[in-house]
């Protein structure tokens, strides 16, 4: 996980700092100073270090503060709030209102442009309700048109290409958007493995040819300082509208992150957290510092679920669950739905405070769990998942062979789904015969006000 580093040691200062009962200047200082290393060692722009650093210092030894009753809790507020000053204040939304909507991605090779224009592309489709159009302006790597065509089909969603000019593709791919209704545009450029000239008139081209409402650098944050330079050459060049940062699941020490938006003025407006195409998300500065601090991120892991899970899905497992015919097979689709989610860890790891719960070690967490349910469902005829009753002892002696779990994994897991099942025979008894008050309405004694 990016950050981790950063993370730890931020948290230990604090956690120091919020032991004592009173508060000096000199503890101030102190920890400014453990501030300071941790930032450095996170690659953050050294510049950016400092003014952080002198900010806070300010307003902590300010008589407010050590004044007040909870002078420690008060620098800790400090911190967050300019945290999220250096991460870019408020959020930065792309642009969406217009009838039109263009989108420019630029960067150096291999940084995340096509993987990032295939992602964006899925959200403007799915969160944004827009009916997006990928054009295909990378003409020099072999297969990149390929690779985005891919991408295309996969989403379902049109990618638009010509055996021309870069600046004449994205020409005729706006007629051919205009054409076709398309409203959310996405030209994806050809990278370099350094930042020359050729390039930069090339995007230039592009832009006064496009006029695009947003121009989105992106930025590898697995390259650290680099990530700065970058910027402020692509910035200077095509005055850019923002930035995305991917391989943020990386473990990157996260400097990029904490100083393109004092170094450049644009803000980090998406951030690519994985190689799946749902692995885009909007950058929320307030969330990113709470997480960096260890308050976790519920609200990402929201947003999350609610992009991720099939809504249509959802609402028929519902029914199912209503109507009692709840089966292994629904519970193989619903497991599949949650590992969308990402990686429990991931998912842990998002709230608040999980990584300082006593006997929680996310590290010793088995993902593997995940694999082993699906081997033993998989092992199961279509008879047995739609009628678990009839799984007898011989079946399920058949059935751990075949998925290679021991007999007794076999034994809990269809326990287990029988007390779900029981449960949700209640659950839909309670919901389907509301006169009736039976199932937990009557377990508990009717009370309830169905
Ligand atoms: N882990 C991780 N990998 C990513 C992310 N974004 C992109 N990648 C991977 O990075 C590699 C390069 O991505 P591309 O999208 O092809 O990069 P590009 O900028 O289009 O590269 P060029 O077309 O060569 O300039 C691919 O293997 C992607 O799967 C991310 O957020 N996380
Ligand atoms: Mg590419």
């Amino acid at each position: 996980m990016a950050f981790e580093n950063l993370s730890e040691r931020l948290q230990n200062t604090i956690a120091k700092l919020t032991g004592k009962g009173k508060v000096t200047e000199t503890d101030v200082k102190e920890m400014m100073r453990e501030v300071r290393l941790a930032l450095l060692e996170a690659d953050v722009n050294f510049k950016v270090v400092k003014d952080f650093v002198k900010k806070i210092s300010e307003r902590a030894v300010g008589v407010d503060v050590m004044k007040s009753l909870t002078p420690a809790q008060q620098i800790v507020k400090i911190v967050n709030e300019e945290l999220v000053e250096l991460l870019g204040g408020n959020n930065s939304e792309l642009v969406q209102n217009n009838k039109k909507n263009t989108v420019m991605m630029v960067g150096l090779q291999g940084a995340g442009k096509t993987t990032t224009a295939g992602k964006l592309a899925l959200k403007a489709k799915k969160t944004m309700k827009k009916r997006p159009l990928l054009i295909a302006a990378d003409v020099y790597r072999p297969a990149a048109v390929q690779q985005l065509q891919t991408l295309g089909k996969q989403l379902d969603i049109p990618v638009f290409y010509v055996d021309k000019n870069p600046v004449d593709i994205v020409k005729d791919g706006l007629n051919y958007a205009e054409e076709n209704n398309l409203n959310y545009i996405i030209i994806d450029t050809a990278g370099r493995l350094h930042i020359d000239e050729e390039l930069m008139t090339e995007l230039q081209d592009i832009k006064a040819a496009v006029k695009p409402q947003e121009i989105l650098l992106v930025v590898d944050s697995m390259i650290g300082q680099e990530a700065v330079n970058i910027a402020t050459s692509f910035n200077e060049q095509l005055d850019i509208s923002g930035l995305v940062l991917t391989k943020l699941d990386g473990d990157t020490r996260g400097g990029a992150a904490l100083s393109i938006k004092s170094i450049t003025g644009k803000p980090i407006k998406l951030i690519g957290m994985g190689e799946k195409m749902n692995d885009l998300e909007y950058f929320h500065p307030e969330r990113m510092a709470s997480r960096i601090l260890g308050m976790g991120d519920v609200l990402t892991l929201i947003e999350k679920a609610q992009a991720s899970i099939d809504e249509d899905e959802a609402k028929k497992m519902q029914e199912k669950i209503l109507t009692q015919n709840f089966t292994f097979e629904d519970f193989l689709s619903q497991l599949n739905q949650m590992k969308k989610l990402g990686s429990i860890k991931d998912i842990l790891g998002m709230l608040p405070g999980m990584n300082k719960v006593k006997g929680v070690d996310l590290s010793q967490i088995d993902e593997k769990q995940f694999t082993y349910i699906e081997a033993i469902i998989q092992s199961m005829t279509i008879e047995e998942r739609q009628n678990p009753d009839i799984i007898n002892v011989p079946r399920r002696n058949r059935i751990s062979k075949g998925s290679g779990r021991p007999i007794s994994e076999v034994h809990k897991l269809i326990k287990q789904f029988e007390e779900m099942r029981k449960m949700m025979k209640q659950f839909g008894g309670m919901v389907n015969n509301k006169s009736k008050r039976k199932g937990i309405g009557r377990l508990l004694g009717g009370k309830l006000p169905f």
